[in-house]
């Protein structure tokens, strides 16, 4: 039986697309349907599916590679039984060339409509008035046909904004949001969750309240963010779901629920769905993180907030196994009864936590509603993972580096013309190695039931750095092996890359232990939060001069406040205060690094 090609099939306007995870090997037996790569652009995530069942014989492509229609995925050695199998396999290449065909009209007329003006709502040729009714209808979404609507975002009755996502579609191949090009409020709905909707169909009936054009076309969000205004002409054609970039409303405009209702309008309660799993799912949220149409339905099916969960995948992306492990660590909460167990609680509710209140500040004063820095959302949820996942206890204490700083002040010009720059930190990166060694318990990680610790034999810390888009914690790996100017080199090389955007997930990865400098900013003392699985995180704030009695009088030290977070379950007080005393020590008299 010869083998079938399985080519990459019409994918609406998507060209050179990279491929960011390949989801089988060779050997795997696939099933029809069954996702076989998974695509990112800069657009939308969609996965491939395979158009035949059997055998993948050869895997004609690797993660990274770009792919664009008609490009061979893999050959796959159809089963047995189908005769039938490769006729279906067959009939699917005809059927997907027969699509490419109508694909390629609709990308014609695509590019048609994004030189002209958005296709109309309706047919009132200057476009709808206020008070008009306008029909919203499903616009042109590529060689998606009899797409299945699965979920109604809206009810009769709702007030919407323009681009405002009035309904779910999800076919096999994607997922993504038609939103409502007029602004205005839905007079009635034309569809209900469970339909299957085509090119055509009309939504909903919009009374306008102004604004709208009445032009009915998919969401291309992403290029709603980088192009700001001028997004309309791409807006043609619709894109499979990527709604991580997806146009936050203007300001003053209310979204469904991060954001206060300004009008004092309800939120919009969709018609069929519900409401329980809209509590507990916030759709905004999930609508934006970054997952695969087959881990979102998959997250759907088991009602989990993909908002909440965080992706271990490439460029964070949620992996299924993410969305398995969210859901057991809730549902080992609600079985062990507690409101902060030893799963990962979700930030903003759900695992007993109480949900971020919903206020309308509005009602106080002005307000204007920013959305966070990218890295900003994403060190939130771990900080606020972190927070509630690890019993935390700080101990403070001080060293005296006067001594050390009179060291770095001698050597400080001549590191330089080394190309180093000896910062306090290089110093306190070297005593943490020394503690992390001689306390092997705070170089270790608890194991996921609890029950046991893990040792580790290898010394990275990671540093925390204050970047323009939010806090970065890059790793300098093996401290324990490396000199003071090496160390030095490796913390400016990395906080630089840091905040120049350039970091790179390694050198994000593997830390066992973390050190939060403010030194250089001021303060006296703080409570660094610890992170997650490493037990324990050195704070240090700015030295100053202080008066210090020597058994005889008086002496001016320079004094280094240290505030040690730790995870109470592995380390306890004596511990601790042993740990900030061998660091202190470690710090006063520089000889002792050596030992
Ligand atoms: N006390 C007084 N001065 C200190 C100090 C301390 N504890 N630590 C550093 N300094 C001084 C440095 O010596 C340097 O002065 P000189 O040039 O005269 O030597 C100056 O402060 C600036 O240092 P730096 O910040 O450039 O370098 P660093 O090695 O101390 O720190 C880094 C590097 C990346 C940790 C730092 O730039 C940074 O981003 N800090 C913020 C970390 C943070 O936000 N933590 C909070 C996390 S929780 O939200």
């Amino acid at each position: 039986m010869a083998a079938q090609e399985i080519k990459v099939p019409d994918i609406g306007d998507f060209d050179a697309v990279e491929v960011i995870e390949v989801l089988v090997a060779e050997g795997d037996t696939v099933e029809k349907e069954q996702p076989l790569i998974t695509l990112e652009s800069d657009k939308a995530t969609l996965e491939v599916p395979s158009t035949v069942a059997g055998k993948i014989t050869e895997l004609k492509i690797s993660e990274g590679d770009t792919v664009s229609e008609g490009d061979v995925i893999a050959m796959v050695e159809a089963e047995d039984d189908a005769g039938s199998a490769d006729d279906d396999g067959d009939s699917d290449d005809e059927q997907a060339e027969t699509g490419d065909d109508e694909a390629e009209s609709d990308s014609a007329e695509a590019k048609e409509d994004a030189g002209e003006e958005p296709a109309k709502a309706d047919d009132a040729g200057d476009g709808p008035k206020n008070g008009d009714t306008v029909e919203v209808k499903v616009p042109d979404i590529g060689d998606f046909d009899s797409v299945e609507v699965i979920e109604v975002l809206v009810a009769e009755g709702d007030t919407v904004e323009k681009e405002q996502a009035l309904i779910t579609l999800e076919s096999d191949k994607a997922t993504l949001e038609v939103p409502s090009s007029a602004a205005g409020t839905i007079a009635s709905l034309k569809i209900k969750e469970g339909d299957t909707v085509s090119e055509g169909d009309v939504i909903a009936m919009v009374q306008t309240t102004g604004g709208g054009s009445g032009g009915a076309k998919a969401d291309s969000k992403a290029d709603n963010k980088s192009a700001g205004g001028s997004a309309q002409a791409s807006n043609a054609k619709a894109t499979p779901d990527n709604k991580a970039d997806k146009k936050q409303p203007e300001s003053g405009t209310a979204s469904q629920d991060d954001k206060p209702a300004p009008q004092g309008q309800d939120k919009a309660e969709p018609a069929s769905s519900d409401a329980s799993k809209l509590k507990s799912v916030d759709e905004e949220r999930f609508g934006k993180a970054h997952a695969s149409p087959s881990v979102r339905k998959f997250a759907r099916e088991l009602g989990a907030d993909l908002g909440r969960i965080d992706g271990s995948g490439r460029k964070g992306r949620i992996t299924e196994e993410d969305v398995q492990s969210y859901v057991k660590s809730a549902l080992e909460q609600v079985q062990s009864g507690k409101s902060t167990g030893s799963a990962a609680a979700p930030a903003g509710g759900g695992g007993g936590v109480p949900a971020q209140p919903d206020i309308d500040f509005s009602q106080f004063g002005e307000v204007e509603t920013v959305e966070l820095e990218r890295i900003r959302k994403i060190s939130a949820k771990a900080v606020h993972k972190n927070w509630l996942l690890i019993p935390h206890v700080t101990q403070f204490d001080t060293a005296d580096i006067t001594d050390l700083e009179a060291f770095r002040q001698a050597n400080k010009e001549k590191a330089k013309a080394d190309g180093v720059k000896l910062t306090p930190l290089a110093f306190l990166l070297k005593a943490a190695a020394a503690a992390l060694k001689a306390f092997p318990d705070l170089n270790s990680s608890l194991t996921a039931d609890g029950e046991s610790l893990v040792h580790k034999k290898y010394i990275n810390i990671a540093v925390a750095v204050d970047t323009p888009g939010g806090l970065l914690m890059p790793v300098i790996k093996d401290v324990d092996k490396k000199g003071i100017y090496d160390i030095a080199r490796d913390l400016d090389a990395v906080s630089t890359r840091a905040r120049e955007g350039k970091i790179k997930g390694d050198d994000m990865k593997g830390a066992t232990f973390s050190i939060s400098s403010l030194g250089g900013v001021g303060g006296t003392a703080f409570t660094p939060i610890v992170n997650s699985p490493e037990v324990g995180i050195l704070g240090v704030s700015k030295h100053s001069m202080q008066p210090v009695w020597n058994g005889a009088e008086f002496e001016p030290r320079l004094i280094l406040p240290l505030s040690f977070s730790y995870d109470h379950r592995v380390i306890d007080g004596a511990k601790a205060a042993r740990i900030t005393g061998f660091i202190s020590e470690k710090l006063s008299d520089l000889r002792t690094l050596l030992l």
